[in-house]
């Protein structure tokens, strides 16, 4: 996947997701465990949850006119809902909202179309599930069942939806390197999909079947965000994530907006050290994402076409 990782690497600019049934508190994805929200009240949230104004075609138009090259969603945050049809579970947007659609699907009809890349945010954290165990040790817990449960998910996105770019790992930092099984997971996604890139957003050096370092709210080789704490940059494709305000998730208070200048100099320093810029948004409950991120996008966008290349 030499090639995979090149097309990646040269694609510079991308529009990071972050999206679930969280959006309707407008509080971050954190909200479930900040608010201490048990799982049977937050899962009232999945009955209020239809976003009616959701546009695909909206979303890629939006990314692409910024001059972004591809688009990485989260497909389970740590609250553990699934926003796609999954058969692994009943706690997803098909079986337990009324919207009745998998927004995963729509956008990778729309993405294949208009030639951006689509790929998968995956939490291994999940707040909800019993054979997790949020908060219980490992040996308390139906573990070889969570893994069975993050395999046969993985599987369904990596077969329902068309050629995946990358699946992007979060929330490993809950439990031990070697719990994850990592090599399993790894050679799954491989088998599946020789194409799909992996990454992995664990704030240590990368892992043996990972093909893409990724660094949070940071430069490569920096750690303004206190993240990336004695992480070194490797040979792999590099990627900085960040957001346009405070969190990641739609958050109605969240004010700091970071100004359209000081997000091209973000784009242009990553793409100084080789290295991609996956921009966050986080869309509302109505599927809309907010003015002030489509405007600094379409700003970034009349800068982008000046400048960058196409
Ligand atoms: C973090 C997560 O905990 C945040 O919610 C967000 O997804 C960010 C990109 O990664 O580690």
């Amino acid at each position: 996947n030499l090639k995979a990782r090149k097309e990646f690497q040269d694609m510079k600019f991308g529009m990071f997701i972050h999206w679930g049934v969280y959006s309707v508190l407008g509080d971050g994805e954190w909200v479930m465990y900040q608010q201490k929200i048990k799982k049977d009240k937050y899962e009232l949230l999945t009955k209020v949850f239809n976003p009616q104004d959701f546009n695909a075609k909206e979303w890629v138009q939006i990314a692409k006119s910024a001059g972004m090259k591809y688009i990485t969603i989260t497909s389970r945050h740590h609250d553990g809902f699934s926003m796609f049809d999954s058969k692994a579970t009943d706690y997803d947007i098909i079986d337990a909202t009324r919207f009745g659609r998998d927004p995963l699907k729509e956008l990778a009809e729309e993405c294949k179309k208009e030639g951006i890349q689509l790929n998968f945010y995956y939490s291994l954290l999940d707040w909800g599930r019993e054979d997790y165990g949020f908060g219980k040790k490992i040996e308390d817990v139906d573990w070889d069942s969570y893994i069975k449960f993050m395999k046969a998910q993985l599987t369904e996105l990596l077969t329902n939806y068309g050629e995946i770019g990358c699946i992007w790992f979060d929330g490993h930092w809950n439990r031990k390197k070697d719990n994850w099984h990592y090599d399993e997971i790894y050679s799954l996604i491989h088998e599946l999909s020789p194409n799909t890139l992996i990454a992995n957003n664990h704030h240590i050096q990368p892992i043996p079947g990972e093909d893409i370092q990724t660094f949070e709210r940071d430069l490569p080789g920096e750690n303004k965000g206190g993240f990336s704490h004695g992480v070194e940059v490797s040979q792999l494709p590099l990627e900085s994530c960040a957001t346009m305000a405070k969190t990641w998730g739609f958050d109605i208070n969240d004010k700091k907006f970071k100004t359209t200048k000081q997000l091209i100099h973000f784009l242009v320093n990553a793409a100084g050290k080789n290295g991609n810029l996956l921009l966050n948004v986080g869309p509302m409950p109505n599927g809309e994402i907010q003015p002030e991120f489509v405007n600094s996008l379409k700003e970034m966008g009349e800068w982008t076409s000046k400048y960058g290349e196409s």
